[in-house]
C-alpha cells in the first residue's frame, strides 16, 4: 500500500510511522530518520523521547495544507532509529550527567571521568557516523532526508552526507542559541556545538540563524568574525517588529541572506516556550507559531530548494503531547514543503 491508496479522510492508524503514512522508505519522496539521542544534552534530558512521540501525536493531525497543493500525496516514510543509537544513549546519558555534575560543581575530572568523556566523544562520533550513513543510502536514492532527534547534535551526520553531494548551500537556523560553541562540557559533539561542527563541512556555505536569544559573548564574536554566519536575532527581530516593520519584510531580509540550495535546521526552542515547554533548554521570547510557518512559505515561495531538514529538541514531558503535538505539526510542515510537488 502506498500513498495513493491512502485516505486522508480515514481516521489516523497507529502504524509506527510518522502521520500513519503506509510509504515504504526505500521509495518515499521524504525519508524522515529517527536519531533518539540526547547524551550531551546540559540541561534536562528527555529529548530521546521526541521521535516516538511525535510519531504517536502526528497520527492525530488532518493533512490538508493551505500552503502545499495535495499536500497528503507526498510520499513521507519512516526509518526506525538504528538500534545502537538507543543502546548508547542508554547507557551513556547517566554518564554524561556524573560529568556536567562534576563540572558545574567546580571539580576537575578524575581520570575515570576523563576517560568516560573519550569514550562519549567516540560513540558521538559514531552515531554521526550512523547517520551519515543512512542518509546517503537515501539521498543516493534520490529522496529528501530529514533528521527527527533528539538533542540538536542528531543532524551533523546529515549535514555532512549532503556536504559529500551539494557542493554549496546555506542553512536556515531557527532556535533560540546560536549553537556555535568548540564544545560544550568537554563534548564535542555537543548539541551545543551543532552549526559549529556545522560549518567544518565544505558544503555549508551559508549559515542563516533566526530568534537567537540566549547567546555567549565568544558566539556573538565567531558570528562576527566568520562572513558566512549570518544572526537575526530575537533582539532585532521584535524591535523591528515594534517599531512598524512587517513581519513579511523582516522574512524577505532572512530569505535573502540564503543561496539556491537550503537546510532547514529547526530547533523547536526557537519558537516561544508555551509551545514547547518540556524542551531541553526553554528560553522566554521567540517566534510564535504562524511566525515561523509564514518564515517557511516565504523561503518556499522564493523558489529555492530545500535539499534536507532535522527537527531536534522536542521533549514530550510527562503526561501532555502538547509539545509533540507542535512538534507533529512542524515537522508535517517541513516534509511537504521540501516534497517534490
Ligand atoms: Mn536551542
Amino acid at each position: 500500500m502506498n500513498n495513493n491508496e491512502f485516505n486522508p479522510e480515514d481516521v489516523g492508524v497507529a502504524n509506527g510511522n510518522y502521520f500513519g503514512f503506509p510509504n515504504n522508505p526505500d521509495s518515499s519522496d521524504i525519508v524522515l530518520l529517527n536519531v533518539p539521542w540526547d547524551v550531551t544534552t546540559s540541561y534536562r534530558p528527555g529529548t530521546s523521547q521526541g521521535p516516538n512521540a511525535i510519531i504517536e501525536a502526528s497520527v492525530q493531525l488532518d493533512f490538508f495544507d493551505f500552503e502545499v497543493d495535495k499536500a497528503w500525496e507526498t510520499k513521507i516514510g519512516s526509518v526506525l532509529p538504528d538500534g545502537r543509537i538507543e543502546e548508547w544513549n542508554k547507557i551513556l546519558r547517566p554518564k554524561a550527567e556524573q560529568i556536567i555534575v562534576a563540572l558545574e560543581s567546580g571539580a576537575e575530572l578524575d581520570f575515570g571521568l576523563s576517560a568516560m568523556q573519550k569514550s562519549i566523544n567516540d560513540h558521538c562520533s559514531a552515531v554521526n557516523e550512523i547517520v551519515k550513513q543512512t542518509s546517503l543510502h537515501y539521498l543516493h536514492k534520490s529522496s529528501i532526508v530529514g533528521v527527527v532527534g533528539g538533542d540538536h547534535s542528531s543532524p551533523l551526520g546529515l549535514i555532512e552526507a549532503l556536504s559529500e553531494i551539494h557542493r554549496s548551500f546555506g542553512i536556515l537556523h531557527i532556535d533560540a542559541h546560536a549553537d556555535l560553541r568548540l564544545s560544550y562540557e568537554g563534548f564535542l559533539y555537543s548539541h551545543a556545538s551543532i552549526m559549529n561542527n556545522a560549518l567544518k563541512c565544505s558544503g555549508v556555505q551559508k549559515l542563516v540563524q533566526v530568534a537567537v536569544r540566549d547567546v555567549s559573548v565568544s558566539e556573538i564574536v565567531l558570528a562576527k568574525e566568520d562572513s558566512r554566519i549570518v544572526m537575526f536575532t530575537d533582539h532585532d527581530l521584535k524591535e523591528n517588529e515594534f517599531q512598524g516593520i512587517p513581519w513579511h519584510q523582516q522574512c524577505l531580509n532572512i530569505i535573502n541572506e540564503l543561496p539556491e540550495k537550503v537546510y532547514i535546521s529547526f530547533d523547536i526552542d526557537g519558537l516561544m516556550p508555551e509551545l514547547c515547554p518540556n524542551t531541553g533548554t526553554p528560553v522566554a521570547g521567540g517566534l510564535s507559531y504562524n511566525q515561523a510557518l509564514y518564515l517557511l512559505h516565504v523561503l518556499k515561495r522564493s523558489g529555492r530548494q530545500i535539499i534536507g531538514f532535522d527537527l531536534c529538541e522536542v521533549s514530550p514531558g510527562v503526561g501532555s503531547d502538547w509539545d509533540a503535538n507542535v512538534g507533529a505539526r512542524i515537522l508535517y510542515k517541513l516534509a511537504v514543503l521540501a516534497g517534490k510537488r
